[in-house]
């Protein structure tokens, strides 16, 4: 041991830059520095120093721009998905559509409350999904049916002429329910040949008006803008089904044929439609007045058509003509409707629209609002617009402030007698069209063509 010691400073003088100070007992020091050493933060340049301090500025920073751009509104903007995951509504969209499964009971309520609760729950299966048909197909249900058609597939009748042969009043409304049988029928053949049924019943036994429109009403020939909603998105998407492109064009010869009887074509509700047309007669139920919902029912029925005919590869490459048509007859009636908003007090559009003793109500103004939403992301440059975008954004907030804790939505029309004047708050078809104009509005944001930030000012007294 003695002798180790003895021979530990022999090393040293083989150094010969160290100057003879040095401590004997540190040979390290004797190595040549090198410039930095990780384990040494004061040797570090200074770029280096300062890396964990940016780091950690960096990753705030985009914290605080995250919290800004992404989530102010509740949105995560990454994908359509991931918005339309995390939207807020800013109503109780829930609580709406409780009350539309719980209230409708009829055949086009029926109808329209699955559409709505498709729109909302399963948007990649409606006709305004990017993609309505994948491989030219209407979809295919999983494991599991879709929301809407869960609700309602077991009010369709597969043994009848029709859909829905308990509302034997109308000649249209059961094929409200034509695009859940057609969507079920996928998976479940019963329900297609109903579908085939109702289609067939619609072109060969249906009454026809004069000009061959197929009647709203089975034991008159008439004609209800409401009818625009109920059969043309069907026999168009159920020509999709069959590969069929005449069928598809059916549908839309018979909405022309509507709208050269129901169209107004002077005066102050120019563009807008009549509500009820026929031949005079003792069970004649004509109304010419523009009922506000008669026109969304109208306008967001030829959206629909309009979308089913551009979602599907053969009609949209040879229906541009008439995929023009309909988007100039959907601006006339949105044109119409926004000439004739003039109730502050309400900030709703009126149950008849250019007739100042009746008042605002929600439904109708849900209904066309929708219809801008929808019509702004499928023809953009003409509905894109300020003009078209900052009304619906109006008409949403004042009635989304007015949907309350149980999903109703004040004042409404009553559904079942539009020339009422007493407002009603259970109306199954109402609270459709609130979750159309939700949905609507959300696809509209989550495609990136309404601005998050345009929230709409709540504007009645
Ligand atoms: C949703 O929006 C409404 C109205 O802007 C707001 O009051 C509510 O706090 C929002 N909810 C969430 C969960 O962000
Ligand atoms: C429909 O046509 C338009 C314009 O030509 C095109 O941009 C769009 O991708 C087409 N859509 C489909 C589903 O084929
Ligand atoms: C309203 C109606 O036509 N209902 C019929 C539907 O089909 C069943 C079974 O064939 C008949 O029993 C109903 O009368």
């Amino acid at each position: 041991m003695a002798d180790l010691r003895q021979r530990r400073p022999a090393p040293a003088p083989a150094t010969d830059e160290q100057e003879p100070t040095t401590p004997i007992n540190q040979p390290e020091a004797t190595k040549p520095q090198p410039t930095w050493q990780w384990s040494r933060y004061e040797t570090w340049p200074a770029f280096y120093r300062f890396a964990p301090a940016i780091a950690i500025l960096a990753i705030l920073a985009s914290i605080l721009w995250w919290d800004n751009n992404m989530v102010e509104y509740g949105l995560d903007m990454r994908t359509y998905a991931s918005c339309s995951g995390s939207f807020n509504y800013t109503f109780r969209i829930n609580a709406v559509r409780a009350q539309a499964e719980l209230y409708s009971l009829r055949s086009w309520e029926i109808g329209t409350a699955a559409e709505a609760i498709m729109e909302v729950m399963n948007p990649e299966k409606s006709v305004f999904a990017p993609e309505p048909f994948p491989r030219g197909e209407v979809p295919k249900q999983g494991w599991k049916f879709d929301e809407g058609l869960v609700w309602m597939y077991q009010f369709i009748d597969t043994q009848n002429a029709t859909l829905f042969p308990q509302d034997g009043f109308s000649a249209a409304d059961p094929a409200s329910l034509g695009v859940a049988a057609v969507m079920v029928g996928r998976t479940r053949s019963a329900y297609m040949e109903a579908a085939e049924r109702q289609k067939e019943y619609l072109l060969q036994d249906a009454p026809r008006y004069i000009n061959s429109a197929i009647s709203h009403r089975r034991d008159a020939t008439e004609l209800w803008a409401d009818a625009i909603s109920m059969f043309p998105p069907f026999l168009a998407y159920y020509g999709v089904h069959k590969q069929d492109l005449a069928l598809v064009k059916e549908a839309v010869r018979q909405i022309q044929l509507y709208r050269d009887v129901l169209s107004i074509s002077k005066g102050p509700t120019e563009g807008l439609w009549k509500h009820i047309h026929g031949p005079p007669g003792e069970k004649n139920m004509n109304d010419p007045g523009a009922w506000s919902t008669g026109n969304g029912w109208a306008a967001y029925g030829m959206a629909r058509t309009r979308a089913t005919i551009s979602g599907w590869k053969a009609s949209n490459e040879s229906m541009r003509a008439q995929v023009t048509q309909l988007d100039r007859w959907i601006g006339e009636i949105l044109d119409g409707a926004i000439r004739t908003d003039d109730d502050v007090e309400s900030g709703l559009l009126r149950n008849y629209l250019g007739q100042s003793s009746w008042f605002g109500e929600t439904s109708g103004t849900a209904l066309l609002t929708a219809t801008v939403y929808r019509m702004a992301v499928l023809n953009p440059t003409v509905f894109a617009k300020p003009r078209y975008l900052d009304w619906a954004n109006a008409k949403r907030a004042n009635v989304a402030a007015r949907v309350d804790e149980d999903g109703f939505a004040k004042p409404a029309v009553n559904p079942h007698k539009h020339s009422s004047r007493e407002p009603v708050s259970e109306t199954a078809e109402g609270a459709s069209f609130l979750l159309m104009m939700g949905a609507a509005w959300r696809d509209c944001i989550c495609k990136g063509v309404c601005d998050p930030a345009e929230q709409g000012q709540v504007d009645y007294a």
